[in-house]
């Protein structure tokens, strides 16, 4: 199998506006500040994409922490290396702590350039399928139930497979409840992005009375321990999204009984090659495992869908259509979601659609380029 040497990572920062505000209980998004890294190798490009927040409140990464890292201690481990395997670079920047979204982004470039170079698709070179995935949505905290139904009602219409309802303390039971009366048993689930304590238990248990497929992170992110006693007192089974941050994290929670549910993030857990490990896991476990969104431009979207190919994400994912957030994606053709619930595992090679050189320039804000053993040069688009 031929090797692969890492010539040359550029870092694009693009801002793309989406199409309408989102909103969690850790805060309110409509302008997206995204970091998309692209490797040279020997001829083949690959592209990945930076998954941090612009403020660090989702977990600790922000935009800035990324980039800082990245320049300073990620790429000079990893310029001029050559690597048999993607999951090769994780020894060589094992010395640098966290930060796990910096490596995903390139560390993911570096799978779809090596897919690319063997003319497979990602979703083959991961030990995915071709064929099509189910897709969920994530609904976002409105401001009254009226609103939010009408946003789920169009989801549905469109034929989403699962729908989520972000919630937090005040905007729970009521806005679940109204769900249920409007549209009945749909594959519904929350996500509450820690916004509860244990001391909401007896609050929480309230929602088990309308068959939630799952609650997704209720507790804080650093925290297994009161989630495995907040599950002993819910019917609902409790997902873990935050608190996973590596195949070995999710060992521990699922040994502890703090979740029976798992949301794989390629960013949060640092690259493919951990998301892989935590897909073994909750495969030989038999848990149930699904793949999360970050609010991807299709770059960071394609590598979400050819995850969530493999044969262990039993549930659908937010691996929604380009269009929940974005009027123009950079992609080229956007990702389409079927009338089915489902969206196509691209056939192509590494991420399977092309990337629009006239629309990436067009968001462009600011590009670097860094080579091995050289200071980076840098250009600010205008
Ligand atoms: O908790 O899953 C989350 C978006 C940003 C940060 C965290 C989360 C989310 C979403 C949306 O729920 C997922 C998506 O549609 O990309
Ligand atoms: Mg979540």
């Amino acid at each position: 199998m031929p090797e692969l040497t890492l010539e040359r990572v550029d870092l694009i920062r693009v801002a793309m506006r989406m199409r309408g505000r989102f909103r969690t209980s850790f805060g309110t998004q409509r302008d997206r500040d995204i970091v998309l890294a692209r490797v040279h190798c020997g001829g083949v490009q690959g592209y990945g994409e930076l998954t941090a927040g612009e403020e660090p409140l989702y977990s600790e990464e922000s935009v800035e922490t990324a980039l800082t890292c990245l320049r300073a201690h990620l790429l000079p481990r990893v310029l001029g290396a050559t690597v048999a395997h993607p999951a090769d670079l994780a020894g060589r920047w094992a010395a640098v702590r966290g930060n796990r979204m910096a490596k995903a982004a390139v560390e993911t470039a570096v799978w779809d350039a090596w897919a690319r170079a063997r003319g497979a698709p990602l979703s083959k070179a991961l030990g995915g399928g071709p064929g099509r995935v189910p897709a969920g949505v994530s609904v976002g905290i409105h401001d009254d139930v009226g609103a939010l139904l009408d946003e789920v009602g169009r989801f549905l219409e469109q034929g989403y497979a699962r729908i989520k309802i972000k919630i937090e303390p005040g905007w729970d039971t009521d806005v679940v409840e109204g769900v249920r009366d409007a549209f009945g048993d749909i594959p519904l689930m929350v996500d509450a992005n820690c916004a509860y304590t244990l001391a909401d238990v007896e609050h929480l248990r309230r929602l088990d009375a309308y068959g939630l497929m799952m609650i997704e992170q209720p507790l804080a992110d650093d925290d297994i321990v009161d989630h495995a006693a907040l599950q002993a007192r819910l019917s609902t089974p409790v997902c873990l999204d935050e608190s996973i941050r590596s195949a070995a994290t999710a060992r521990r929670a699922l040994d502890i009984g703090a979740c029976r549910v798992v949301n794989a993030k390629v960013g949060r857990l640092g690259g493919h090659a951990e998301a892989l490990a935590l897909h073994e896991l909750c495969r030989s476990r038999g848990v149930d495992l699904w793949c999360g969104g970050m609010l991807e431009s299709g770059i960071g979207r394609l590598h979400n869908i050819a995850l969530a190919s493999l044969p262990g994400f039993t549930l659908p994912g937010d691996t929604s259509a380009s269009e929940r957030y974005w009027e123009q994606d950079i992609i080229e053709p956007p990702v389409t979601l079927a009338a089915d619930g489902t969206v196509a595992v691209p056939a192509g090679p590494g991420i399977g659609h092309a990337v629009r050189a006239d629309r990436l320039r067009a968001v462009t804000v600011a590009e670097e380029c860094h080579t091995p053993g050289r200071e980076p040069s840098g250009s600010r688009a205008g």
